[in-house]
This record gives C-alpha cells, structure tokens and sequence, in this order.
C-alpha cells in the first residue's frame, strides 16, 4: 500500500470522515478555490473523469496548484486512458464492476497497467459501481446500474470487491445525479465489506444528505459539481463531516 491510501486508512480507522473535493480538469476550479477547501480539511482533490482533456492538462492543473502552496494529495479518478498524468499523487485504478462491456472492467486497465507503473504512480485499487441515474458515467461505462430500489444488492458487491482484494469501494450515482446513492445501499455496502474504504459520490448537494451517507457508514463523500455552482454550501457540508 503506498503513502496516499495509508494515510486514508489511517484517517478511517481513526473514524475520521473524509471529504474528497472533484474537479474536472476540463473545467477545472480555481486554485484559490481548491485552496479554500484544503484549508477547511478536504482531505484530496480528485482529478478526472473528462473525455475533453489531456494528460498535458492534468499535469499543467496540478503544477498550478502545487505553486499555489495547496499541498493536498491529488489522486487521479480517471474517465478513460487519457486521463493518468504522472505528476498526481495517485490514482483510483478503477475497475467499472457493474459493466456490460469487459473494457471497463479488465480492457482499459490493461491498457493502462504498463503506463501507471512506468510513471511511478501509486494505485488505489478500486471497485466502482453505478447506482441509479449514473450520468455519463454510467453511459459511457456501459453500466447496468443498480436501480435506487434494490441497493441490497450493492451489500453483495461490497462483498465480491473485498474477496477480490480490492481495497476501495465508490459507489457512483453520477455526477449532478437527481438523487445521491440511497442511505440504505450506502448501509448494505458497509455490511458487505467492512474493511473497504467506502467512498460515495453523485448529487450530493445538501449537509443532511452529506450527514445521513456518512451516518450510514461511508468513509468519504465526493463532492463535485457542488463545489462549482455553489461553493460555499460545499464548504459548509465539509464543515459538517468533519464534526460528525
Ligand atoms: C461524480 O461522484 C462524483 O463522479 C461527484 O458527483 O458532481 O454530483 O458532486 P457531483
């Protein structure tokens, strides 16, 4: 396990929550911004997810922020190939469990396995799921997404990844999602693999919502098109997690 995911567990076994604040590095946010949430403790920017990029950005993106003294770790949550830059602390190297097509589960990580270990990047293994809505992840992932009604089955998932060795979970309701992932999937995750670093994103847009998903066993909230219309309300459900 390399020096960013240690630091995560740690934090988690503390029962510390953390909040991952995302930007897409086709719109990415402005530094001050960023600067802000570290300072309020977000605990890693993720960075991906963009079909519009380059790894040229990314890394452009992230020398940016290091000159503006923001010393988070930057963790790549990749949207396909072109999105792994080897400036990033690391990358959540993924694997799409709930797809239809093996590219999202085994091809892109072949392709991208030789690459990651070239530049020296530290890997985050990953299980990744699409409940619900899913947005364009889902679409482009070729999800069969776990329907808001039956997230037992996500308790199911969560087991599979952690017999697997995987040693993150992050379940996706998709980015701007009319509903984040369901308090009780959130639940039945954690039953499921308990010694996962469970993350969850999509549509998180309130503090009730941050404090239930946490509440339900989550270790980290992701919270990213929030943070672009209205930041301060994201700054305030930073605050919230933290004093949970
Ligand atoms: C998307 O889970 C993330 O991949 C965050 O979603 O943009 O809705 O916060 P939002």
């Amino acid at each position: 396990m390399g020096r960013v995911e240690a630091e995560l567990k740690r934090k988690k076994e503390s029962g510390e929550k953390l909040f991952f604040l995302l930007s897409d590095p086709e719109k990415p946010l402005e530094p001050s911004l960023v600067k802000k949430f570290a300072e309020h403790g977000a605990d890693a920017l993720l960075i991906g997810g963009s079909l519009n990029v380059t790894p040229y950005h990314i890394d452009e993106y992230i020398a940016k922020l290091r000159n503006e003294g923001i010393r988070l770790p930057f963790i790549l949550f990749p949207g396909g190939l072109n999105n792994i830059a080897g400036s990033a602390d690391a990358i959540l190297f993924m694997t799409l469990l709930n797809s239809l097509d093996p590219y999202w589960i085994i091809g892109a990580q072949v392709s991208a396995a030789p690459l990651i270990k070239m530049l020296g990047l530290e890997a985050i293994p990953t299980g990744y799921i699409i409940v619900g809505h899913g947005g364009a992840a889902g679409h482009i992932g070729r999800a069969l997404p776990v329907p808001y009604e039956n997230t037992y089955v996500l308790g199911a998932y969560a087991a599979a990844a952690e017999l697997l060795g995987l040693r993150a979970l992050y379940l996706e309701a998709g980015s701007g999602a009319p509903r984040p992932v369901p308090v009780e999937g959130v639940a039945s995750a954690r039953r499921g693999g308990e010694e996962l670093l469970l993350i969850v994103g999509g549509g998180i847009r309130d503090k009730e919502t941050a404090r239930e998903i946490v509440g339900a066993g989550a270790d980290a909230i992701v919270v990213g098109t929030l943070a672009e219309k209205a930041p301060e309300k994201a700054l305030d459900i930073l605050d919230t997690i933290k004093k949970a």
